[in-house]
């Protein structure tokens, strides 16, 4: 299939009829959040710093200390998460409750379960999967409601353990850069500015790189983001500069400023979806010219809302970049959940952490038991 016709379908705009012409993402006004913090930080020193060495370098940090003495943590975490993913698990639970309210686990159970599964985005292979299980074990036995709601978190949590792996900021790169990918729409910027105020917080300095240089709006985006969450952001110095220089730039210039973490937002269109794959790239390309381990993760965002569609998106960046981990989004506005369990089914790559709101703080560790849980509607 021609990369276009591809395209097309992962990003859903394909019609048999000749396309329209894909909206402009509402992405031009800044996303409705909190305040800004009352007292931001000063701006980050330009000083070039010596680059630590490694003696120095500090040992590998994840997102969210574990340890973090947070009040709620985690009863308010999981409550959290359960709230964002409340469509998702009504369509789920309410399937549930209609077919097993004490029923025999039998083929025709079964085969109902699997096609429940299916139609909450598991994906064929997943549901397969969960299904054989409880063949495995339950068969022929009388189950109710809460058993297999039980039984399938288990299911889904071994399904989603090996992929809940937190994004591991390596200190010694100074900077450790993080590229960040995907389709228009789907949450990259909002995510890079929630990953700036998470690092930020465990004390690493951050700076993101305003990549999607076409847009002037997309360059404001991240400004008022750098704004609120304190990070400084390297800008182009007029709309439409090449995206691969600002990079190289701005990795030049964090280095020289002793940065920990620099986060490059990208493009999610282009005039046309090849020069997308082709800049993306070049972006990596070029970044590779001064370090070939750069970028040091490549950030997949997904739109939790695509469902199936998700599914298609990574493996057409799965071509185009060295995809090392994905971000799931607006699990919050979605039924589609279930489509987490496909991706981490289907390819296994980590998922990082999920967008659950548009906040700074909506960003959450991704943990498979509470994700697996939540999911079918059960209690922490
Ligand atoms: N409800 C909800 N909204 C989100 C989440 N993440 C992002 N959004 C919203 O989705 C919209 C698009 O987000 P952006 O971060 O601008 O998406 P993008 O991928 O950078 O878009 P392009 O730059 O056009 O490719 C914004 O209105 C965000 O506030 C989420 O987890 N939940
Ligand atoms: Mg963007």
């Amino acid at each position: 299939m021609a990369l276009r016709d591809l395209w097309g379908k992962l990003t859903g705009k394909a019609q048999p009829a000749p396309p329209p012409p894909p909206p402009e993402p509402a992405l031009v006004e800044a996303p409705a959040l909190a305040p800004p913090p009352p007292a931001p930080e000063p701006p980050q020193p330009e000083a070039p710093q010596p680059e630590p060495s490694p003696a120095e370098a500090a040992p590998v940090l994840a997102p969210e200390p574990p340890a973090a003495p947070e009040p709620e943590a985690p009863r308010g975490f999981f409550a959290r998460l359960k709230a964002g993913l409340a469509r998702s698990t009504a369509k789920l639970t309410d399937a549930i409750g209609s077919v097993f309210t004490k029923r025999k686990l039998d083929d025709a159970a079964l085969e109902e379960l699997e096609e429940m599964l299916i139609g909450a985005d598991l994906g064929v292979s997943a549901a397969g999967r969960i299904v054989e299980g409880f063949r495995r074990t339950r068969f022929g036995r009388e189950v109710t409601d809460e058993e297999v709601k039980a039984a399938l978190a288990e299911e889904i949590a071994a399904i989603l353990a090996p992929v809940a792996q937190p994004l591991v900021i390596t200190r010694e790169h100074a900077p450790h850069v993080v590229l960040v990918v995907g389709v228009n729409g789907t949450g990259k910027t909002t995510t890079i500015a929630k990953l700036a105020e998470q690092y930020r917080a465990q004390g690493l300095k951050v700076w993101m790189v305003a990549g999607d240089t076409f847009r002037a709006a997309a360059v404001e985006q991240l400004q008022v983001w750098g704004e609120r969450t304190g990070a400084h952001v390297v800008v182009p110095a007029k709309p439409g500069a090449d995206a691969a220089g600002l990079a190289f730039d701005g990795l030049r210039d964090a280095r020289a400023a002793g940065v920990d973490v620099l986060l490059v937002d990208t493009a999610g269109r282009l005039h046309n979806k090849s020069a997308l794959m082709e800049e993306l790239r070049k972006v990596v390309r070029v970044l590779k010219r001064d370090d070939a381990t750069i970028p040091h993760s490549t950030l997949l965002v997904l739109d939790a809302t695509t469902g199936q569609n998700a599914v298609s998106q990574v493996r057409v960046f799965k071509e185009m970049v060295d995809v090392t981990g994905l971000v799931v989004t607006k699990l919050d506005g979605s039924a589609k959940g279930g489509v987490v369990v496909a991706l981490a089914q289907e390819f296994g790559l980590p998922v990082h952490a999920v967008g659950v709101g548009e906040k700074a703080a909506d960003l959450r560790p991704f943990e498979a038991r509470d994700f697996a849980r939540s999911l079918v509607g059960l209690d922490d």
